[in-house]
């Protein structure tokens, strides 16, 4: 007799997030933002108790036990968070806010240190506003110019162009793994090595594949990758920046404050290495802390199963997506992260996801930070379905059901 048991036991891992088991009105919560924010397992929600009810103290300063205990536990998340990336040295990982700080504090103070008049900055035509705007400010600031790789019709990167756009004049090349509202995988260790060939700084924005794909930055050979813990497990207001070690110590501080100096006189001060020279002040200790738990978590489910996981459910979403009428789907038809954004014809966007609201099927809804993406795909916003380990293939089926319904609903 054969006795062939799951592998990984999905309902059980769906059990570890309270959040989930809940009803919105009549209906019991579909929660497809997860490219938002993730949910958070009992795990995380417990450590973050516990840290408040028996380590609270400052990091770094006090002598006394609860410092200790801070201390060591939020310098152990650093290790966690370096393991986590395949960076080299915890001394690589700078705590942050999240994605958007990273990519702020490299465009500010690695701008301000390498950029020059008749320097380019690439970026891609995909990217989230927080790697659009930063660089922005970084081109008026220094009088350099900006860039981007096109997208193709089917939501990819148009990398015809690269040879033509990827010039000795481009000093850093940005761009996103994981598209937030076209679900393109982008081949981050190619183009890295393109950009490497030239002499050419890479940022890789980790916001969507952190947390949903193995990521080694030393496989992609990126010099920066910034991710957000709020998408992998761990609260709102902590991330981390993974900055290569010798490009981290040609940089000068970012903020000023306590904790990043080693002498300060009343006209001028002396600053500690990285990554403490990056993190003036009191930082998230409890985020940063949570955030080992979150990567404990997600390694003991396991990446490459998350991945799996995740890919097997937005194929399955897109084979169904297809069955309702006067749906358009948008981004790459496979090998895409898991998301799916849409529209449904009769119906604006924000419409058709307050009425999946109605029916407890939290969708998000509008230009997903993305307008120039929006602009390409000539729409003035989407529907996006985004999911997680967590989620499941009846709740697609659901999904499907309350999309035909919209589609009566509004006339299709
Ligand atoms: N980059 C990408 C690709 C993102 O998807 C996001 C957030 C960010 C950067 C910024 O992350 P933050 O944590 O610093 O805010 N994306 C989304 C989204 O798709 N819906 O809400 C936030």
């Amino acid at each position: 007799m054969s006795c062939t048991l799951p592998k990984i036991d999905w309902s059980r891992i769906r059990s570890d997030f309270p959040i989930l088991d809940q009803r919105v009105g009549d209906w019991p919560l579909i929660y497809f933002d997860n490219a938002a924010t993730s949910q958070k397992p009992r795990a995380v929600i417990d450590a973050l108790v516990r840290y408040y009810e028996r380590d609270n103290a400052n990091v770094h300063r006090g002598l006394h036990e609860l410092s200790n205990r801070a201390t060591d536990a939020y310098e152990g998340a650093r290790k966690k968070a370096a393991a986590f990336l395949g960076a080299a040295s915890d001394e690589e990982i700078i705590f942050t806010r999240g994605t958007t700080e990273g990519i702020n504090l490299v465009a500010q103070i690695w701008g301000a240190h390498f950029l020059k008049p008749g320097d380019v900055i690439l970026l891609t035509e995909m990217e989230h506003h927080s790697n659009l705007v930063p660089w922005q400010f970084a081109a008026q600031r220094s009088g350099a110019t900006l860039r981007h790789i096109p997208i193709t019709d089917d939501g990819m990167l148009d990398l015809d162009q690269l040879g033509k756009l990827l010039t000795p004049e481009v000093k850093i090349f940005s761009f996103v793994h994981v598209s937030n509202s076209l679900g393109t995988i982008n081949p981050a260790a190619e183009l890295c090595r393109c950009a490497r060939a030239l002499g050419i700084t890479t940022f890789v924005d980790g916001a969507q594949s952190a947390g949903h794909m193995p990521v080694d930055v030393r496989e992609i050979g990126c010099d920066f990758y910034a991710l957000s813990g709020h998408k992998m497990c761990a609260p709102t207001g902590i991330g981390a920046l993974y900055g290569r070690r010798e490009l981290l110590e040609t940089l000068p501080p970012w903020h000023g404050g306590g904790e990043m100096i080693n002498r300060v006189t009343l006209t001028d001060s002396t600053f500690k290495p990285p990554p403490a020279r990056f993190e003036a002040g009191t930082p998230d200790i409890a985020g940063a802390i949570v955030l080992g738990t979150a990567i404990d978590y997600l390694e003991a489910v396991g990446r490459q199963n998350i991945f799996e996981h995740d890919r097997t459910l937005t194929d399955y979403a897109m084979l169904r997506l297809a069955e309702v009428p006067g749906l358009r789907i948008y981004g790459p038809k496979k090998d895409r992260g898991a998301l799916a954004a849409f529209t449904l014809d009769g119906a604006h966007p924000h419409d058709l996801t307050t009425f999946a609201n109605t029916r407890g099927l939290a969708l998000r809804g509008g230009h997903h930070c993305t307008q120039p993406v929006m602009k390409k795909l000539k729409v003035n916003s989407t529907s996006r379905a985004s999911f997680y380990f967590y989620n499941t293939h009846e709740e697609i089926d659901r999904m499907i059901e309350i999309l035909l319904e919209a589609n009566k609903f509004f006339g299709g």
